[in-house]
């Protein structure tokens, strides 16, 4: 080992010895802070929604959607037609397909940004 690296080891220990008790009270409020989160919900899982392709306009760029609740738009269960983000996802899809979608509120206009098979 050389000298350098004994003295910083020395040095962290020095360290590590002096603020061990600050450092003890940090974590303990950490936890306590944190159990309060718990019950926090991922972003991305509410953000995707279950449906049943109804009808496709690959002219229009629009799609007819049997939608599940939506959460992220506070919307109820309901048929309705979308846009879609990028023609060529109705290509991935076809009427009476089961899936998972994203949709957005873009412009003012709900427009489904993502398509996933769902079962
Ligand atoms: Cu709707």
């Amino acid at each position: 080992m050389k000298t350098s690296s004994v003295l910083s080891a020395a040095f962290a220990l020095t360290l590590a010895v002096s603020f061990n008790l600050p450092f003890s009270a940090i974590a303990a409020e950490e936890v306590e802070k944190s159990s309060g989160v718990a019950e926090m919900k991922p972003a991305d899982a509410a953000a995707m929604s279950a449906g049943e392709v109804k009808k496709i306009d690959k002219e229009t760029g629009k799609i007819t959607i049997k939608h599940g609740p939506l959460v992220n738009l506070d919307m109820p269960p309901m048929t309705m037609v979308f846009r879609v983000k990028d023609p060529a996802m109705l290509d991935q899809v076809k009427p009476g397909d089961k899936i998972n979608f994203v949709v957005e509120k873009a412009n003012g206009a709900l427009t489904v940004t993502q398509i996933q098979a769902g079962s």
